[in-house]
C-alpha cells in the first residue's frame, strides 16, 4: 500500500469498483423518511394493485405472505450518495404479484401510507427485478425501514424503494411521484447518475 488516495476535501472515503459513480460505501443502514413513521398492524395490512380501469387485486398480510418469497442479496444507492452492499432481504417478487393482473399500462405509481408516492416504469418492477419485502438480514423489516412491508427496487436509487408500501396503481403516462416532483429523476438509474431532472 503507501498510497492514501483522497477524495474531495481531503476526506478519505471507502469506494470500490461496484459503486456507482459519486456514491461511498457505508456500512450502517441510515433511514431517509420524509416523515413520521407509521405503525400499521398486520391485521390492518393491505397490499392493492389497481389497474387503469380500476380493477382492483387486494392481499392482507395472510395472503401476502402465503405467497412464495424469495431471498434477495442487492446493493442499493441512495441520491444522497451513501451506498450499501451486498444488503439480505426476503420478499415476493412483483412478478408473482402480477401474475393475476391483467393490465396495458406501462407506468405504475407507488403508493404508501403517510402519503409517499414514486412512479416506476412497469418493466422495471418485473422479470426479477424488484419485490415486496418484508425481512430485513433475517428478521422482520423494522417500521423505520418500512415494516411490514417496502417496495424494494435495488436497480434505481432507493428513493424509488417506497416504504410502507400499500398499493401499485398504473398508469398509461408516466407521472411524478413525491421527490420526482420536487426534481428529482424521473427514471433514477444510478449508474447513470440520474439524481435531479436533466441530470
Ligand atoms: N414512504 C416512504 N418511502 C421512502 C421514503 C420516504 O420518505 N417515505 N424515502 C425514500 C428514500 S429518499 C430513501 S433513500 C429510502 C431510505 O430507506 P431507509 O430509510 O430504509 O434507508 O426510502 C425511500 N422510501
Ligand atoms: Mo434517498
Amino acid at each position: 500500500m503507501g498510497i492514501i488516495s483522497r477524495g474531495f476535501g481531503g476526506r478519505r472515503r471507502d469506494s470500490a469498483p461496484e459503486l456507482p459513480p459519486g456514491q461511498y460505501l457505508t456500512h450502517d443502514f441510515p433511514v431517509l423518511s420524509a416523515g413520521p413513521t407509521p405503525r400499521i398492524p398486520l391485521d390492518r395490512w393491505s397490499f392493492t394493485i389497481t389497474t387503469e380501469v380500476g380493477q382492483k387485486h387486494t392481499w392482507d398480510w395472510k395472503a401476502f405472505t402465503a405467497l412464495p418469497a424469495e431471498e434477495i442479496t442487492r446493493d442499493i444507492h441512495c441520491v444522497t450518495k451513501w451506498s450499501k452492499l451486498g444488503t439480505s432481504w426476503k420478499g415476493v417478487s412483483l412478478d408473482t404479484l402480477f401474475e393475476e393482473v391483467e393490465t396495458a399500462a406501462d407506468f405504475v405509481m407507488a403508493h404508501s401510507t403517510g402519503g409517499y408516492t414514486t412512479n416506476v416504469p412497469l418493466e422495471d418492477l418485473l422479470d426479477g427485478k424488484a419485490w415486496i419485502a418484508y425481512e430485513f438480514d433475517g428478521e422482520p423489516l423494522e417500521e423505520e425501514h418500512g415494516g411490514p412491508a417496502r417496495l424494494l427496487v435495488p436497480h434505481l436509487y432507493f428513493w424509488k424503494s417506497a416504504k410502507w408500501v400499500n398499493g401499485l396503481e398504473m398508469m398509461l403516462d408516466d407521472e411524478p411521484g413525491f421527490w420526482e416532483t420536487a426534481g428529482y429523476h424521473m427514471y433514477g438509474d444510478p449508474w447513470l447518475e440520474q439524481r435531479y431532472t436533466g441530470d
